[in-house]
Order: C-alpha cells, then structure tokens, then sequence
C-alpha cells in the first residue's frame, strides 16, 4: 500500500514482471481500503478556474467523494506541501477529511463531467437492491457572474443533491427526501461497516 518503498520487505526485485512492463507508485493511496470506482479529470471552468482539470475520486464503500489537485506538469496529485499527506497516503480520519469534497452519496459508481459543465455522481446503495441516484453538483450561487471563482456548494459533511432542474419549485425538496430514504435503508454507520468487511 502507498509507494513501494514505505513497505517493508517489498521491493520491484520480488515482483512479476512482464515483459514490456513497468512499476509505477500508485499516485494516493488510503490506509483503509476505500474500493475507488471512479477518476473524473474535471474539463471544466464551471466550479472557477482553481478547479479546471482537477481530479475528482469517487468510492463504492463509502460514498465519498475526494478532490485533488494535480501538480504543475500533471504527473501526481499537488501535495508536496503538506507535511501529512506528501507521503501520498491517507493514513488516518484527519488525512481523509483533507483530501475530502463530499460525503453522504451511499456509494459511488460513476462521475462525469456533464455537457452542461457540472459534475454528475450516480450512486448505488447495495442495502436497497442497487437502487441508485444521479447527482449533480453546482457552483455556489451560479446565477450571474458573480460566482466565478467561488468553490461548488458541497457541504462538509452531508451533500444536499440539487434539484434535476432548478428552476421547477421544490425539486431541490424532493431530492432531499431522496436521500433521507437512502440514509433510513443504509442504518447509517453499522452497515457500512460491514460492507466494507464483506469487500475484503
Ligand atoms: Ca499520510
């Protein structure tokens, strides 16, 4: 887990090696398996320019959504600064948290860019039969231009879905009971847990 070299015992020598292959470092890593579903390279200036082409990370087992910024010349995630994260590993709860953009989505399976510019997130809670929901997440006060610039209105700790569409009266209501039905099905913190054992 992580980079080769953090791992005792382990080194490119002992592994198999096809011919034409190559080792590589993974480019983050999770101390707690997470099962990543999904890489979404975000082509869009419709969060503001900080944004532009950064990456967004999606899990099955948790329903968490992860951002990273990539470095200068795009070869790995920008967190050279950070005493905890350079190691490129995210080692404990705190280490997660900094890496994290959204929670609360049951489980992730896919993220788009949509054509409208905005990050799309379909889900799949396995408690109700693989019932799935389709997000979309919006820039914080979109309306004029005034929003450029600002971050996407995601909530630390729980991501209240957006409406299908905005301008119809109490879609963005419906999509919260939504999600308050996922929660109820899910038993919140318990089930996880044992997801995440059955994945492993
Ligand atoms: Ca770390």
């Amino acid at each position: 887990m992580g980079p080769i070299a953090a791992n005792t015992g382990v080194s490119e020598a002992i592994l198999v090696n096809m011919p034409g292959s190559q080792y590589a470092d993974p480019a983050f890593s999770w101390a707690e398996s997470r099962g990543v579903t999904d890489i979404e390279f975000f082509n869009s200036t419709a969060f503001g320019p900080s944004y532009e082409n950064g990456i967004f990370v999606g899990d099955i087992t948790t329903g968490t959504l992860f951002y990273f910024e990539p470095n200068a010349d795009r070869t790995g995630m920008n967190l050279e600064s950070d005493p905890l994260l350079n190691d490129l590993i995210a080692d404990s709860d705190d280490e997660t948290s900094a890496v994290t953009f959204g929670t609360g989505f049951t489980g992730i399976n896919e993220i788009e860019t949509g054509p409208d510019g905005n990050l799309y997130i379909l889900t799949f809670d396995r408690e109700t039969e693989g019932q799935g929901s389709l997000y979309r997440i919006l820039p914080a006060g979109e309306e004029g231009s005034s929003s450029a610039g600002l971050p996407p209105s995601v909530p630390q700790d729980t991501v209240t879905p957006p409406g299908t569409d905005e301008s119809e009266a109490g879609a963005e209501e419906g999509a919260e009971d939504e999600v308050n039905e996922n929660n109820d099905n899910n038993n919140e913190g318990e089930d996880q847990e044992e997801n995440s054992n059955e994945n492993e």
